[in-house]
């Protein structure tokens, strides 16, 4: 340990220095330490140079001169090194693969409905679309439902405040279309539907889609060929469509429409419950009171018009097992639509 004065402040500067690495902070805290102008030590030094005897002064102030400039010469090396380690930055490895972005996937049911639009586009449809709060007339008065039908029951719809509805169906949009626009009419109408029924088969919302053509020499037959030629783009040429007698309040003479068994082929299997068949449309000619509420004459025009449940095409066309997986929300069903963007 050095006892002069200038040699200990010497050692002590160049140990302080070191510690403080490239630190700016601690570099400046060495700064202030030894070259602050007011409490620094070397000014101290300075000081200490005027109370000694005049014959030690020249090799004192020399000595202390030697100090001001080493101190001056390490703190501006120090301050630079620790300037530039701050802003040097992280170490990058160019040559890694990029992160690819995550792209989201359609939901299976928003990949029927496209598919399906542009089956009925290429056939000379437009897609239209309506409110999903209804009133009592254009969801269930328009379409021929006496007062006392069991769809108007609150058990079976969803009031709103105001007399206004939930939809129960998308047909309300096709009163809307006949109500505006002028025959020819080719439509069709996908969307969310709401009905009061939860249990494993059912969800209160669910979608459809609908269709509608009304002009003159509408027939029967050319329903037939809409459909077989809808179920044929959209699932498999080879199946055959079944067209059962029903009944619905708005079509007359009305129909169910089965299709062979996209599972099995027609063989029988769970799926189709042994039968070879699947219901998957409802259809039928435009009842004449619908006509006639929509001012229309039902001895000029005639019309066809068809409803099927999107989610159970979906089902069958992604062969997925249970209704409520489409609902739930569960990355890990979206994530197997990841490539099928449409
Ligand atoms: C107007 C005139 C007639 C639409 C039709 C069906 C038969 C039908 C069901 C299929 C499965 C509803 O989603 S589902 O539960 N639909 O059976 N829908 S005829 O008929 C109309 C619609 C509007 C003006």
């Amino acid at each position: 340990m050095a006892t002069d004065p200038l040699e200990r402040a010497r050692e002590e500067f160049l140990a302080a220095l070191a510690a403080a690495g490239r630190d700016a902070a601690r570099v400046e805290a060495v700064r202030v330490r030894f070259a602050g102008r007011r409490s620094g030590l070397l000014r101290d030094l300075e000081e200490a140079l005027k109370t000694l005897p005049r014959e030690a002064k020249p090799a004192y102030g020399k000595a202390l001169n030697e100090l001001k400039k080493l101190v001056e010469e390490r703190l501006a090396a120090a301050q630079a090194q620790a300037e530039a380690a701050g802003r040097r930055p992280q170490a990058l490895d160019v040559t890694l693969p990029g992160r690819r972005p995550r792209v989201g996937a359609l939901h299976p049911v928003t990949l029927v409905r496209r598919e399906i639009e542009e089956i009925f586009l290429r056939m000379g449809y437009s897609v239209a679309d309506g409110p999903e709060a209804e009133d009592d007339w254009h969801n269930f008065e328009a379409l021929n439902f006496p007062p006392d039908h069991p769809a108007r029951d609150s058990q079976d719809t969803f009031f709103l405040a105001g007399g206004r509805l939930l939809r129960t169906h998308t047909s309300p949009v096709q009163i809307r279309t006949m109500e505006t626009t002028p025959p020819p009419i080719r439509v069709i109408i996908p969307g969310r539907v709401y009905r009061c029924d939860s249990d494993l088969r059912h969800s209160p919302m669910f979608h459809q889609v609908e269709g509608l053509a009304v002009g003159e020499g509408i027939t029967f037959a050319n329903l037939k060929a809409t459909l077989e030629a809808f179920v044929h783009v959209l699932f498999d040429p080879r199946l055959a469509v079944r067209f059962r007698p029903s009944f619905f309040p708005f079509t007359e003479p009305s129909a169910e429409v089965d299709i062979t068994c996209v599972l099995c082929l027609g063989k029988g299997c769970p799926m189709c419950s042994g039968s070879g068949w699947i219901e998957i449309l409802g259809a039928g000619m435009v009842d004449p009171r619908v006509l006639r509420a929509c001012n229309l004459d039902p001895e000029r025009y005639s019309g066809f018009a068809f409803g099927c449940g999107l989610d159970r095409v979906a089902l069958l066309k992604y062969r997925l097992p249970d209704l409520r997986l489409l609902f739930a929300g569960d990355e890990r069903l979206l994530r197997q639509f990841e490539g099928v963007a449409r």
